[in-house]
């Protein structure tokens, strides 16, 4: 199997500038290397480049748009190819605006290869918001209502079908800060989401249970991981930290059960500010937290 890594960036559609740091991060901890040492091919394709953030207030309700549709058009075209070409594309991300170029051209994929899709989405927030209903206008925090075809037409047809997605295909876990309005548009989108109270309640291995349901063989699974899905006490490296994420122990476990599927073909690693890192430890996590994806385990699998 090939992987290719694609650096992306940018902080255009983030609260804080940083992200745009968050691809030489990854690297400096050594995330091909880390990938290299399961036998794979891997292929560092180096940096996308598209335009500075030129951090301006919102403008009808979003902040950088055309900046924002510049990264997102320019990433959907590197993971089509790579998808096209058989290879597992891993964005390293540039902060969350990106899900939309990312995902839109797996889904567009999936569509032409006839495969199904199921999107992990692992974040503290829903990232539900439209022009609408956001606090802020940074389009980080729109890109899965963008996907499933609420936001403005440059950025819900990058992949050429709206919506890109339906609600049906996402799981949403790690969830612990939906704004006022988002909140409803969540809950009346359908979106399946376990939330911080739910992994609480039921355990991390019951909520992957659950979220990874009615997987086939057939199945394309793409995991966006958002780094502040993961507790601030482990995780420093991001502009928007909630207290009250997954430990240690709970997010390996999440991503060693979404390896044992062995049906992982794409992943977004996004929101990494590594000017609010401390020794560059939450690139560190993120590469400790890839190789379990990848299928790292202490013991021989059966
Ligand atoms: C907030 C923050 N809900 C917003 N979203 C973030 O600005 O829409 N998403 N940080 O990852
Ligand atoms: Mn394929
Ligand atoms: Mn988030
Ligand atoms: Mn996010």
């Amino acid at each position: 199997q090939g992987v290719t890594l694609i650096g992306v960036p940018t902080d255009v559609g983030a609260g804080s500038i940083g992200a745009r740091m968050g691809p030489s991060a990854l690297r400096v901890a050594g995330i091909a290397q880390a990938i290299r040492n399961f036998g794979l091919d891997v292929r560092d394709s180096g940096d996308l480049h598209g335009p500075d953030n030129p951090w301006e207030p919102a403008v009808d309700g979003f902040r950088h748009l055309p900046e924002v549709v510049r990264w997102n058009e320019l990433l959907h075209d590197a993971v089509f190819a790579e998808l096209d070409s058989g290879r597992l594309p891993i964005v390293l991300g540039g902060d969350h605006c990106l899900g939309i170029g990312s995902i839109s051209a797996v889904a567009r994929h999936c569509r032409a290869a006839g495969r199904k899709l199921r999107v992990l989405w692992l974040d503290a927030h829903a990232d539900f918001n439209t022009a609408a209903l956001t606090p802020t206008g940074n389009v980080h925090g729109m890109p899965v209502a963008c996907l499933c075809g609420h936001g403005p037409e440059a950025l819900t047809h990058i992949g050429g079908h709206v919506p890109a997605l339906s609600p049906a295909d996402i799981r949403q876990i790690g969830i612990r800060s939906v704004d006022e309005g988002e909140k409803r548009f969540v809950h009346e989108a359908g979106i399946e989401v376990f939330d911080m109270r739910y992994i609480d309640e039921m355990g991390m291995r019951h909520t992957m249970e659950q979220a990874l349901l009615d997987l086939d063989e057939h199945t394309h699974l793409h995991v966006s991981l958002d780094v502040d899905f993961l507790d601030p006490d482990i995780a420093p490296g991001v502009g928007t930290t909630v207290r009250g994420g997954p430990n240690y122990r709970e997010a390996q476990l999440c991503m060693e059960m979404i390896a044992d599927t062995g049906r992982l073909a794409s992943l977004d690693v996004v929101e990494l500010n590594p000017a609010l890192d401390v020794r560059n430890q939450t690139a560190q996590l993120a590469v400790d937290l890839i190789e379990s994806l990848f299928g790292k385990s202490t013991l021989m699998r059966r």
